[in-house]
């Protein structure tokens, strides 16, 4: 990975002169930016608090169809309501690696890398329902698609033409997005309206060992999948209202970076108390930082998976 990192920094040298025009091109991006780092945590698009209220109503009407007719998972109500998830280990994902790079071999990625970034995955949900099983992998030389940013047209392409599987497949793609951006993500309730942009795609210099330091541990692939089975940033919806939808994630007015030990941004409020989740893997804080989802999201994950995805 070595002459990519060159080039990411003479990428990010050039950036940094033109944050301007930068901020324009990613305003939504850039809501949740850390003004001290090069690199922006990830571009998933948020529903906002009214948006939010709406989804949650739909996945628990959803939730309480597939209960009357007696289907695993459904039923429960209210944050949580009470439910264990599956057991840990029992849902597998089958995972379908898309390794983008340019016409001179920039993006490449080795079995080794690979192998690397689904030990991360595993090791990050092992208190979870989810393994994660690779399936393929494959390097597709494409110079349009190895620069793909959210929501552009090379984007489209890319994934209409490479994805496999259905609703409960992962789809993992790795490219050199741009604009400093770490990874984006479609959510579970996304799938239905439009099945062939579904799946994760990350930086592939966070791969681990990667160069993207401090984001190179894998942990921007546990965070985007963790938004693929259905998880909100812990700091979703602010200190007020529901956040997001986990009771036992303290609420958290705004993202958290580095590693802000006792950090305590939210004292009044539903889910206030306690100290920010900054080890949480749906925080904005370095790789180093986050290690743990909470049970209230392992059982979300898995309300989630069921619902939109069929796992
Ligand atoms: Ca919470
Ligand atoms: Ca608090
Ligand atoms: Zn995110």
């Amino acid at each position: 990975m070595k002459t990519k990192s060159i080039q990411l920094l003479v990428a990010l040298a050039l950036a940094s002169g033109s944050s301007a025009t930068l901020h324009a091109a990613n305003d939504k991006a850039f809501e949740h930016a850390n003004e001290n780092a090069s690199f922006l945590r990830c571009g998933t698009k948020h529903p906002s608090q009214k948006e939010a209220e709406m989804k949650e109503k739909h996945f628990k009407n959803l939730r309480s169809n597939s209960a009357a007719k007696g289907k695993p998972g459904g039923g429960g109500g209210g944050d949580n309501g009470g439910d264990q998830p599956r057991a840990v280990g029992s849902v597998v994902i089958d995972v379908y690696f898309h390794i983008i790079t340019d016409s001179n071999g920039n993006g490449g990625l080795s079995a080794g890398d690979i192998s690397s970034q689904m030990n991360v995955l595993n090791n990050a949900y092992a208190n979870t329902p989810f393994t994660f099983n690779l399936v393929s992998s494959q390097t597709v030389v494409n110079n349009a698609w190895f620069t793909a940013g959210y929501g552009t047209q090379a984007e489209t392409a890319m994934k209409s033409t490479l994805r496999q599987g259905d609703a409960g497949d992962l789809n993992f793609y790795t490219n050199n997005m741009g604009d400093g951006l770490l990874g984006w993500a479609t959510f579970p309730s996304d799938y239905a309206s439009r099945p062939m942009n579904d799946g994760v795609v990350v930086l592939f210099e966070t791969l681990p060992g990667g160069s993207a330091a401090p984001y190179n541990q894998g942990d921007t692939g546990t965070h985007e999948v963790g938004h693929w089975l259905g998880l909100y940033h812990t700091f979703q919806g602010g200190c007020s209202g529901s956040g997001d939808y986990v009771s036992d994630t303290p609420a958290e007015k705004s993202p958290a970076y580095g590693c802000p030990t006792g950090r305590d941004s939210c004292t009044k409020g539903k889910n206030a108390a306690g100290s920010d989740p900054i080890n949480n893997f749906m925080d904005y804080t370095d790789d180093a930082c986050m290690y743990e989802f909470s049970f209230g999201q392992s059982l979300r994950a898995d309300q989630q998976s069921i619902t939109y995805r069929g796992l």
